[in-house]
């Protein structure tokens, strides 16, 4: 731990190689997060280390090094399991990321547990990974998606979702964080609903893992997913925790080596979960990475990191709120790091390339969530998103920079 309370950013900023350069002659203010975050040093040495010492192929060799990669591989797993408080090492599939494990979901879990005049219920806050592999499966198999509404604050009404709820219904599919708005949303409330009428939920961790404490037993969701790039891992690899008895019974999303027990010329049987799941040789170094990166952010602190960027979200928006023209979309209170603003009638592009001339990165754009701008009536925002290494002077740049952009186009 470092320190009790307050994060000491300086030092964390230390363990970035990358927030140490200028872009355009400033100081890079990386404010990107929710599209992808930042690798701290323990994590590249982590990756090198294992490239440099341990590689090989895993599971068949009986050689040192296959031995030791194996080891790295199912340690990181380990390390995941502990990290979301699965009780069982066998329920962490890795995956490449949360849209290959909803994929995963719609195609090996879906196509058996939901057929025709089904109902699958999604929210207007989903992202696109979480909204289209539903629509997918639905055609395949005649099913029904229904949407969720949000309220004028960006937050899901709630009272909507038990209305739409029915006898008819198998899957409520929601995202636990918002990446539009940052809306949290109440998942333990969800998963009561939906364990009414005896659908599954499945929840898209991609923007809760990264910023929140997780436990996947007390959520009692059926299903989690989450990215390791949005959390300072690699990319290229994500998880997909489901309840065993689900992924016992779900068929394999693909088929070839690594997933088999014994292959026939014409079937073939399986091998237990998790590696049921996980045809082919697995990005290994990258679970290696991922693991690392867990480490190091279980040693400063999810709950720590979660109070950091809510506190420079609560800064932010009220050193912003003097700003001709700014206004925030999303919940005032009880949200996450993410910032997503008008400015004016500027367009959000013009707004972020302007702040890209002053080394800011921000994103300018739908953030792959169509039917969340629709709703709120625009084609795109300007999204700021906070994490561990954001401090107060990032806030201030952001802000001095919305102040030249109106003056740029004035
Ligand atoms: N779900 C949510 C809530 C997300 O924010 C994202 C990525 C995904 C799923 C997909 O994750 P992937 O790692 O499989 O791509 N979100 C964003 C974003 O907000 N800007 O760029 C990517």
């Amino acid at each position: 731990m470092r320190g009790k309370v307050n994060l000491d950013v300086a030092a964390i900023r230390r363990d970035f190689p990358i927030l140490a350069q200028e872009v355009k002659g400033n100081r890079l203010v990386y404010l990107d997060n929710a599209a992808s975050a930042q690798r701290p040093r323990a994590v590249l040495e982590a990756l090198n280390r294992y490239y440099e010492r341990d590689h090989a192929n895993v599971h068949r060799g009986i050689h040192e090094l296959s031995s030791r990669a194996t080891r790295a591989y199912e340690g990181a797993r380990e390390t995941v399991a502990r990290f979301i408080g699965a009780g069982d090492v066998g329920e962490v599939v890795f995956v490449r990321g949360t849209t290959e494990a909803i994929n995963l979901v719609a195609s090996a879990w879906g196509s058996y547990a939901i057929g025709e005049g089904d109902e699958i219920l999604l929210t207007l806050l989903e992202h696109h990974s979480n909204i289209v592999p539903w629509q997918l499966l639905a055609r395949r198999v005649g099913a029904q998606l229904k949407f969720v509404d949000i309220d004028d604050e960006g937050r899901l009404r709630m009272e909507q979702l038990e209305g739409l709820l029915t006898e008819r219904t198998r899957l409520v599919a929601v995202t636990h964080v918002s990446n539009g708005l940052g809306t949290i949303n109440p998942v333990g409330e969800i998963v009561t609903a939906a364990r009414r009428v005896g659908a599954r939920v499945l929840v898209d961790g991609a923007q809760a893992a990264p910023h929140l404490p997780l436990d996947v037993k007390a959520l009692d969701c059926d299903f989690y997913a989450f990215s390791g790039h949005k959390m300072c891992g690699p990319t290229g690899i994500g998880v997909l925790w489901a309840r065993r008895e689900l992924l016992e019974e779900m068929d394999p999303y693909q088929g070839g080596g690594e997933m088999i027990e014994l292959v026939e010329l014409d079937r073939s049987t399986y091998k237990a979960p998790p590696h049921k799941y996980e045809a082919g040789t697995p990005n290994i170094a990258d679970a290696v990475g991922l693991a690392a990166a867990i480490d190091y952010l279980t040693d400063i602190g999810l709950d720590r990191i979660g109070a950091h960027e809510h506190e420079l979200v609560a800064y932010a928006l009220e050193r912003a709120a003097s700003i001709p023209g700014f206004r925030a979309f999303g919940p005032g209170r009880g949200r996450a790091g993410v910032l997503s603003f008008e400015l004016g009638d500027l367009h959000p592009h013009d707004v972020a390339q302007v702040l890209n001339d002053r080394g800011i990165a921000v994103r300018a754009g739908h953030h792959c969530n169509q039917p969340l701008m629709r709703r709120l009536g625009v084609t795109a925002t300007t999204r700021a998103s906070f994490y561990l290494y954001n401090d107060r002077d990032d806030v201030d740049a952001l802000c001095d920079g919305l102040r030249a952009v109106i003056e740029f186009f004035s």
